[in-house]
């Protein structure tokens, strides 16, 4: 329809898969303060991993966007590229915090999942429609899952505090909303094959982000 785009019908049509990427029973442990800590460390652990995969994704979406040459997606991209070098320096701080020894983190399996559905994105076949979509979901499901934890009512320990605010800010938020109108726009000039292959991607972050949540929260 004209008053809805593309990225908002999905949600609204997969809204099961999205609830249970985004209070996942981790994320809404840390909300009512019974988080696991351990659950906690793990996570951490991990998705340290994840980012440093992350930037090699954000490069080949910033390479996309580049041979399309429009020049306002570039400067988001590229902000989003930079904050995650202050991002691997709080990962590294925050470990050192909780006393994980990032070193000695090998990735558990969702993880090498999710990284090697990232490393996928290096194919010049893959559009950047369906990648910048795909980053968007990645970016989407973190600021919700994390702004719930700071929202009314929460009892979030005080020590995960700055780790629900680094997502969960409503500057983040900002700037999930500026990837999501980039990929409204580009899914509104594709061809339906690569709105379909969107609408895939999506569906498989949101089962990776799932899966990402169960690994950090269970306890093998
Ligand atoms: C697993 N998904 C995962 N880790 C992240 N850091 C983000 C999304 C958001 O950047």
């Amino acid at each position: 329809g004209a008053d809805k785009g593309t990225t908002a019908a999905w949600m609204a049509a997969h809204r099961g898969m999205y609830e249970r990427a985004t209070r996942h029973p981790f994320t809404v442990s840390i909300r009512d303060g019974t988080v696991d800590l351990a659950a906690f460390k793990r996570w951490l652990g991990q998705d340290y991993m994840f980012v440093r995969e992350f930037v090699a994704f954000l490069a080949s979406v910033l390479l996309k966007c580049c041979k399309q040459s429009d020049s306002s997606d570039m400067e988001i991209i590229l902000g989003g590229l930079a904050s995650l070098s202050d991002e691997l320096s709080w990962f590294k701080k925050e470990a050192a915090k909780w006393s994980v020894d990032l070193a000695g983190i090998s990735p558990l399996t969702s993880n090498t999942e999710y990284c090697r559905f990232l490393q996928s994105f290096n194919d010049p076949e893959i559009s950047y429609t369906v990648a910048i979509t795909t980053f968007w979901i990645i970016e989407t499901v973190y600021q919700d899952s994390f702004a719930f934890c700071i929202q009314d009512g929460h009892k979030t320990p005080l020590e995960l505090l700055g780790t629900c605010q680094r997502w969960g800010s409503p500057e983040f938020k900002q700037y999930c909303q500026s990837l999501q109108r980039i990929a409204d726009r580009c899914l509104a000039n594709a061809t339906s094959d690569a709105v379909k292959s969107a609408e895939e991607a999506f569906l498989r972050v949101l089962e990776l982000e799932i899966g990402f949540w169960d690994m950090s929260s269970s306890q093998s």
